[in-house]
């Protein structure tokens, strides 16, 4: 078992997307947890990846082959993480916050919340706040969950919220925020109505949220 994580955690860390792929392939084969493959190996590669990068050994072209490669492993995953073929819990409208081009986090919450019946609507990455308004007035979505990895576009959050408000529909959604800068006390900040640190938290915030 921990030599198959090793070796997922290598390919990540190496960028290859190939044996990554066939990494998690195998190791689903041998009857690994999904998200130990997930947790002990994937995750724990990027957090790799990023101490590289800051130490100045990984440069940004490193950290997006390693996150290509991820991707890809992630793609094998996701059968594994989502099942599921219930009466939606809620709709959520998801994405990265403007500026910001990081959405492994987000995809994974996105996963999660679609493994536990939620209906997901994904915006994808860099969404501006007007994007944001425009789908939840067109989707009728319950939860709007953003995602921010930088602390350069985290504030993108509280612009979102006001747009909301602008809008004259903040009231209408619930609003989850998440991604590696934020805490508990920002979300409170910028006037979320909650945070999650990770993705299989996420699940239970959307729950409790959605009422559950
Ligand atoms: Co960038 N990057 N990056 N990057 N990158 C970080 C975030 C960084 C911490 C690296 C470092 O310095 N150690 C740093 C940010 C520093 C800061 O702001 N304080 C950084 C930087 C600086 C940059 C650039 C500015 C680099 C440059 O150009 N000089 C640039 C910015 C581009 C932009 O967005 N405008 C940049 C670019 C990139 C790539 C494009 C190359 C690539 C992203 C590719 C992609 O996502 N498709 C990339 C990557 C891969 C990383 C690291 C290495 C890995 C991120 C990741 O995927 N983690 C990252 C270092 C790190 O995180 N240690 C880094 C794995 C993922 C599963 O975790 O996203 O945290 P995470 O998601 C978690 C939780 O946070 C939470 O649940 C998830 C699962 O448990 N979560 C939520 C996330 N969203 C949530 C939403 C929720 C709830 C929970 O509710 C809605």
């Amino acid at each position: 078992m921990e030599s198959q994580l090793q070796s997922i955690f290598d390919s990540i860390l190496e960028g290859n997307a190939e044996s990554t792929k066939q990494g998690v392939s195998t190791a689903l084969d041998a009857g690994l947890d999904p998200s130990l493959i997930l947790n002990e190996a994937m995750i724990k590669a990027m957090g790799e990846v990023g101490r590289l990068f800051e130490e100045g050994e990984y440069f940004v072209p490193e950290m997006l082959i390693s996150a290509r490669a991820m991707q890809a492993g992630l793609a094998i995953l996701k059968p594994k993480l989502v099942s599921g073929n219930y009466k939606p819990l809620g709709k959520v409208v998801i994405g990265t916050v403007k500026g910001d081009l990081h959405d492994i986090g987000k995809n994974l919450v996105s996963m999660m919340l679609e493994g536990a019946a939620f209906e997901i609507v994904d915006l994808g990455t860099d969404v501006t706040p007007e994007k944001f308004v425009e789908a939840v007035k067109t989707t009728g979505a319950n939860i709007v969950a953003m995602s921010a990895l930088l602390t350069t576009t985290m504030s993108n959050m509280k612009v979102t919220i006001e747009a909301l408000k602008t809008a004259g529909i903040r009231d209408s959604v619930k609003i989850m925020v998440g991604g590696a800068p934020l805490t508990d006390n920002y979300a409170h900040e910028i006037g979320a109505d909650g945070y999650a640190p990770d993705a299989s938290r996420s699940v239970v915030l959307a729950r409790s949220l959605a009422g559950m």
